[in-house]
């Protein structure tokens, strides 16, 4: 044990180290945990929630920041785990109730961080390969992760507190020794070894002595393994977060959309072969039902577009990490539900042509029946919604994930409570 120990002994793998690269990947969580929590209650609001309408780009910018924050924690964890692997080969693997689970927590924080920066990858590239629905898995393990990533900082408090803004000292290594035995008294040969743990002990020397690794070495070491991390981490992000950020599209090399791309300049989601409603969506005798309070009103395209026409410039947010402005013109909900007379204070259903999928029912609260922005969308980029885009009709709201923007809209209905 203490050789495979010694055998992996390196500069970067120190507390210090993994304070540095711990922090970052910590952010990491809490941003995505915040822009998840913001996302799922966007999608499923609990009741009385209400969201803020503006900045019209918010959900592009606080989903666009979930899934980059997202993407790079897959360099950080892995440096993290780098660092931190040694620590795998402890002796005695177990030294009591108290190490037992707190083993038991990193071993389940690390799988859990794993499984859910995967699947969350993986969503972005609409790829399911497992059996289990992913928006609640996601967010389950989201909750989970906080819970460790808590019980996590909370066992490590001592380590982080005395590493949090120390500058790197070779007595960095020490960390060695605890792994090798936090129970000296018990490992006589372990602390013969590796000498003291406290900073500016002997550790770092005795280990540099026994590595035979000079002293600037071991910091050029550390200097490049931060770099490395660094460019890594730079590299994904930069890569792939031109999808949401437009001064690095041209280096979305790895984003599964691209801006720009798509029919009328913008991408598409499901198509209208994918959502079966091709045939639907161009049938002669298409209406838009708008249902309030006991009355029905069907509109054709022609009255809907005899009606006042408003023209809006509004994303499409993906939650999947795209988005893309683009200009709408068409019917605002607003007035539709005044030429029903609908309360001000009333939810909408809208109900598409699809007829089965997730998205073909959503709900808007009043705050974007109300806004002004929000229209009954029937032109984009300045010509007819193109069929992938929603014709006849589609939603379009400011602040919305990309998701609750029904297209080939049939029905709307107000929710009477
Ligand atoms: N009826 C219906 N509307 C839908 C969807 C869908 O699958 N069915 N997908 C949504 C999703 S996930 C997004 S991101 C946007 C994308 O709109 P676009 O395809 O016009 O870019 O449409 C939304 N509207
Ligand atoms: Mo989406």
């Amino acid at each position: 044990m203490y050789e495979a120990q010694r055998a992996l002994a390196s500069p970067v793998r120190n507390p210090r180290m993994a304070t540095v690269i711990g922090r970052l990947l910590g952010a990491a969580f809490l941003i995505c945990f915040g822009t998840g929590l913001y996302s799922h209650f966007l999608q499923e609001p609990l009741d009385g929630m209400r969201f803020a309408t503006r900045p019209e780009f918010l959900y592009q910018v606080t989903q666009g920041t979930h899934i980059i924050a997202g993407i790079a924690c897959f360099p950080l964890l892995l440096a993290k785990l780098y660092i931190v692997f040694p620590e795998l080969f402890s002796f005695p693997p177990v030294r009591g109730l108290v190490h037992l689970v707190e083993r038991a927590s990193i071993a389940l924080f690390v799988g859990a961080s794993m499984v859910q920066i995967t699947i969350g990858l993986l969503n972005t590239y609409q790829w399911y390969p497992w059996p289990f629905p992913f928006r609640q898995v996601h967010f389950a393990l989201g909750w989970i992760l906080i819970g460790l990533l808590i019980i996590h900082i909370g066992v490590k408090l001592p380590v982080i507190a005395r590493y949090w803004n120390t500058a790197p000292t070779e007595a960095d290594n020490d960390h060695l020794v605890d792994a090798v035995s936090a129970d000296r008294a018990e490992n006589a040969e372990a602390v013969r070894l590796w000498g003291e743990t406290r900073p500016g002990g002997m550790t770092g020397r005795v280990l540099n002595f026994i590595d035979n690794t000079p002293r600037t070495a071991s910091r050029l070491s550390r200097r490049g393994f931060l770099t490395t991390v660094g460019v890594a981490t730079t590299a994904v992000v930069g890569l792939t977060a031109g999808q949401t950020f437009t001064p690095l599209n041209t280096v979305n090399l790895f984003g599964p959309r691209k801006k720009g791309v798509g029919p009328q300049g913008v991408p598409v989601n499901r198509t209208s072969e994918q959502a079966k409603v091709a045939e639907s969506a161009m049938a002669a005798g298409w209406t838009l039902t708008v249902a309030v309070s006991g009355t029905e009103r069907a509109f054709t395209r022609a009255e809907l577009l005899a009606l006042p026409q408003t023209a809006v410039t509004l994303p499409i947010a993906c939650v999947e990490g795209w988005s893309q402005m683009a200009h709408w013109r068409g019917v605002r909900l607003r007035d539709l539900a005044d030429l029903m007379n609908a309360d001000p204070s009333t939810s909408f259903r809208l109900i598409s042509l699809e007829e089965r999928g997730s998205f073909s029912k959503t709900q808007m609260g009043r705050e974007y029946v109300r806004d002004p922005l929000t229209l009954v969308a029937l032109e984009l980029n300045g010509e007819t919604l193109d069929l992938e885009h929603g014709y006849p009709a589609r939603m379009i709201a400011p602040g919305r994930p990309g998701v609750l923007q029904t297209k080939w809209l049939r029905r709307i209905e107000a929710i009477e409570s």
